[in-house]
């Protein structure tokens, strides 16, 4: 009988084994992954532990959903998937919204989050953190998957990556039951499970009728634009970018995110001009971008009365036709498309009419001209058009900086007013014109880039997120933070006409969030000047430290919803 024991203990100490924390992080590394964003806790806490020791870079956040923000942009910025981890249950509700919103964006993501025991959860036995979350993630996603046995860690982790990035990028579920971890496999065995993703978002040529299709209809143009969305920033075919706007010579905009994909400031940028060249162009090109609402879903006065043929450029094929019927659409990846293009774009290429150019030019020049005098105003307290004045001349001087940006007029006016110039460099609300992404999206930013981030925040807006101040002063991060106070939402002057508590606009005044960088060791200062804005952040850029400036704005200087006030219901009927 000990004899028989003794051999079998003998083979058990030969066998080496492995376990589901360590293929979760074998199979993350062998597929390239650097960084996991996220927050620990039962039963994730060990995992981000050996995670770290295994030579990733674990950020712990202080909310789940700064974390999926952070895993979201750092898809975004990088076209690999952003990694979150969270806890069960609450922890993986509140890395939801985040993993909702990257769908909603195409940035590619996946989120991780342990789960309670399923028998348990299965017949609501009352686990700790009991939820069905593969049930509830999956309407929000893209794909979601559940992995029950260790040795399906690999093939799992390999489908993530393949659904997060390939075709139309999206966030993507992964729920890793908390026996998942500590199940045992043999090593060796576990090693040949892994799967490294070859060609995970495989390149999609366009046919060639369509190529000529969008071509045709391009050359009959009399009045022709181009619309790029951040789709095209995020393909990274910049130089072929460039080349189909250059040989082509047809005037284009750039929607919120795609700002910079070509400078700002381009010849043929007709940012400035923008209701003159949707209203009177007769062929748009979109690439990478949708017509939903942000650009009046392809339709109505702001499109004008004359007809109009659209190009769409999409990987994704249902896009096409969504809003208004797309006379050539264009399915496949924008560098294979656009190189497409170019070969059609040779030497005899049409250059658009003069008339086209000069009456777009002449009404971008008049535009400019017209803001310039605000951008100069010195004023205290200072309006929005002041301090983003400030703000556009230190991007203008760092133009590799990141700009993350949110708010409701601190958002639309920056995004008119800064320019920017290189491409994947603005970063803000997106699709959803959701608050919040603000801190998140900053500490990846500087964390995948390297680069310096001024985020320009709303007072409203930085609340959201505004815990993660810590988290930027931990990991010491070139983060510059500019809260543009102007004592609430859109405006700090509301009344409440029963006196009593405050209007449910209005927040505490003359709050000094500067305080709260200072409590974390960075950086706190107060300005009332676009002058004193300018020069605190170039102190803060120039040093690297963690700085958060509270810029004083005029409560007054707002309007209701910024630039959308038209979406913005109010009651006709209102008493009195
Ligand atoms: P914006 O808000 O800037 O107008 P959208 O998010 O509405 O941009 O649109 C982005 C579009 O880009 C989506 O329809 C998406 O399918 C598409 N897209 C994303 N990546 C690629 C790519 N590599 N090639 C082609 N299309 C892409
Ligand atoms: C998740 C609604 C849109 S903009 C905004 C809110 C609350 C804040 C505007 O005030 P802020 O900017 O930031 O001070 P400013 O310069 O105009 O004063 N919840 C979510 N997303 C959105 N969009 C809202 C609420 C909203
Ligand atoms: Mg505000």
């Amino acid at each position: 009988m000990s004899a028989i024991l003794h051999s079998i203990s003998e083979n058990a100490d030969e066998q080496e084994l492995t376990d589901g924390f360590h293929l979760v992080i074998d199979a993350l590394k062998l597929n390239g992954v650097e960084t996991i964003y996220g927050v620990p806790g039962i039963p994730i806490t060990d995992f981000g532990r050996m995670a770290q020791a295994a030579g990733i870079r674990v950020i712990s956040f202080r909310h789940e959903q700064n974390a999926g923000n952070a895993a979201a942009i750092a898809g975004y910025l990088t076209k690999k998937p952003g990694i979150c981890l969270t806890v069960s249950a609450p922890g993986f509700l509140n890395g939801l919204t985040a993993l909702a919103n990257a769908t909603t964006n195409c940035f590619p993501m996946i989120l991780i989050s342990g789960s309670s025991e399923r028998e348990i959860v299965d017949l609501q036995q009352g686990d700790y953190e009991e939820m069905d979350q593969l049930a509830i993630a999956k309407p929000l996603c893209k794909a979601a998957f559940r992995v029950l046995h260790a040795a399906d860690i690999g093939i799992a982790v390999a489908r993530a990556i393949r659904a997060a990035v390939s075709g139309r990028p999206g966030g993507v579920y992964l729920d890793l039951p908390a026996k998942l971890f500590s199940q045992t496999m043999d090593a060796k065995a576990g090693e040949k499970s892994l799967v490294k993703v070859i060609d995970a978002a495989p390149a999609q040529i366009p046919a060639p009728s369509a190529v000529k299709r969008a071509l045709d209809v391009l050359k009959s143009a009399k009045r022709p634009l181009i619309i790029f969305g951040k789709g095209a920033a995020y393909a990274q075919a910049d130089d072929e970018i460039r080349a189909l706007v250059e040989k082509s010579g047809i005037p284009f905009l750039q929607m919120s995110m795609a700002k910079g994909l070509l400078p700002d400031t381009h010849p043929q940028s007709a940012g400035a001009a923008r209701s003159t060249v949707l209203k009177d162009s007769d062929v748009v090109m979109l690439v990478g971008a949708r017509l939903n609402w942000l650009l009046s879903h392809g339709k109505g006065k702001t499109w004008g009365d004359a007809p109009k043929k659209f190009i769409q450029i999409d990987i994704e094929p249902k896009e096409m036709d969504s809003n208004v019927e797309i006379v050539a659409p264009l399915v496949g990846d924008i560098g294979s498309c656009v190189s497409a293009l170019l070969e059609g774009i040779d030497s005899k290429w049409p250059a658009p009419p003069a008339d086209w150019i000069s009456t777009v030019n002449a009404k971008r020049d008049e535009n400019i001209a017209k803001m310039a005098p605000r951008l100069l105003k010195n004023s205290s307290p200072m309006d929005f058009h002041g301090a983003l004045g400030a703000l556009r001349t230190v991007i203008k001087e760092r133009p590799d900086a990141i700009l993350v940006n949110e708010g409701a007029n601190t958002l639309d006016l920056a995004r008119g007013i800064i320019d920017m110039y290189q491409p994947r460099k603005r970063l803000d609300v997106g699709t959803w014109g959701v608050m919040g992404i603000g801190m998140g999206f900053a500490v990846a930013a500087a964390i995948e880039t390297g680069k310096p981030v001024l985020a320009v925040e709303g007072d409203s807006a930085f609340g959201f997120s505004g815990m993660e101040v810590e988290t930027i002063c931990r990991y010491n991060l070139p983060v510059c933070i500019v809260i543009f106070n102007n004592n609430g939402i859109y405006r700090g002057t509301d009344v409440n006409p029963l006196g009593g508590d405050v209007a449910t606009t209005v927040f505490v005044a003359n709050a000094r969030y500067d305080k709260m960088m200072e409590a974390f060791g960075g950086v706190g200062v107060n300005v009332t000047t676009p002058d004193e804005l300018k020069r605190a952040v170039d102190t803060a850029m120039d040093s690297g430290r963690p700085t958060l400036i509270n810029a004083v704005i005029d409560p007054a200087a707002g309007t209701e919803s910024g630039r959308i006030g038209n979406l913005n219901p109010q009651s006709v009927v209102r008493k009195k």
